[in-house]
């Protein structure tokens, strides 16, 4: 898995190459700006060495356009680089809306990954090629960093909240994926494989992994049954709490006045910090399953959330 020694690690999608781009183009500035500030002190160094016989007399002249230049130019430069490297943080903090989302629970030492079709897997990460792939991550104990040096990624995953990151890589292959935060002893060997495939090889790999599980969608479906969430939830409940269907990406009024979109954290804090954010016209009567429900619980409840938008939950 460790391919020797590498000058420059394999890139595996465009961001990638565009971040290579960016980090060359920079240190081709850093040494066209200070390549002949060493050139110069070493040449005036021995020109003006003890004994020689040059002209010291400081040379009267001024001239305010070179001088300004030396400021002027390096600092355009330097704001050329920096609305450059902007656009491409911006670019990650937005994931394509049809990116597929894979669930990742960090914990000391291992990497654990949830596909939305059911297959799950521990360290290796498998995904098709040329489709955007969005990581939800949480950690199940310390702080953690889900690294992918071939997509120039790399994201602190934290425990008690959710972080993303998302790539879409243009090749196939087998490339490194670390944690890149110091996490206890055996933090180096944290670590596995980023699997890119074929769609059609995907599929295969998908269709023969998923081992009859259960989709964390329908494992969430099971849980909102087994969990008691229909004593308040269900139409039955005589408007005890909100119905939930449907729920996902619609536009919560809450009782402080304040309006928030049903998103997958919105999802997560009613079930983590239920009181936080109290839907208005009900009371704050739902009781936190930060204590009940590891973020595998979490993260297919929320999956159940999002799908059964229009059908009625049972
Ligand atoms: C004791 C009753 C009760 C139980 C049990 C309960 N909830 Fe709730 N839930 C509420 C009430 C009341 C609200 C609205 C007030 C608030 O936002 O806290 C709510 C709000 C929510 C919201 C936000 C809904 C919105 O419209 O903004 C979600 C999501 C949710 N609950 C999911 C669940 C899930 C999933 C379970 C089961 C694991 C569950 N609840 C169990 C009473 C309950
Ligand atoms: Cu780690």
């Amino acid at each position: 898995m460790s391919p020797g020694f590498q000058l420059w690690p394999a890139a595996a999608s465009q961001h990638a190459r565009e971040v290579d781009l960016l980090i060359g183009s920079f240190g081709a500035m850093v040494w066209l700006l200070s390549l002949p500030v060493f050139l110069l002190m070493g040449f005036f160094a021995w020109r003006y060495r003890r004994g020689r016989a040059a002209n010291r007399r400081h040379r009267p002249n001024r001239n305010i356009w070179l001088e300004t230049s030396w400021s002027a130019i390096p600092f355009t430069l330097t704001m050329v680089f920096y609305v450059w490297a902007t656009g491409l943080f911006l670019d990650l903090q937005h994931p394509p809306a049809n990116a597929m989302t894979i669930d990742v629970v960090a914990k000391q030492w291992m990497w654990k990954f949830q596909h939305p079709e059911g297959a799950r897997e521990i360290n290796d990460l498998h995904v098709p090629v040329g489709t955007p792939v969005k990581l939800v991550m949480t950690s199940q104990d310390v702080i953690h960093s889900l690294y992918l040096p071939a997509m120039r990624i790399k994201q602190d995953v934290l425990p008690g909240r959710y972080t993303s990151e998302w790539f879409t890589a243009d090749r196939t292959g087998v490339f490194p994926l670390r944690c890149a935060e110091f996490c206890g002893a055996d933090h180096a060997v944290m670590g596995g494989r980023l699997v890119v495939m074929s769609p059609a090889r995907f599929a295969e790999w998908l269709a023969a992994n998923d081992g009859g599980a259960l989709s964390p969608a329908e494992r969430g479906a099971k849980l909102y049954r087994e969990s008691g969430c229909a004593a308040c939830h269900d139409r039955a409940a005589n408007g005890l709490a909100p119905s939930l269907e449907g729920l996902f990406g619609t536009r919560v009024q809450l009782a402080d006045g304040s309006v928030r979109t049903a998103d997958e954290q919105y999802l997560r804090d009613s079930l983590i910090l239920p009181n936080s954010a109290v839907t208005a016209g009900y009371r704050p009567i739902m009781p936190s399953y930060a204590n009940t429900f590891g973020p595998d619980e979490i993260a297919a409840l929320v999956a159940w959330m999002k799908t059964s938008g229009g059908s009625r939950p049972q």
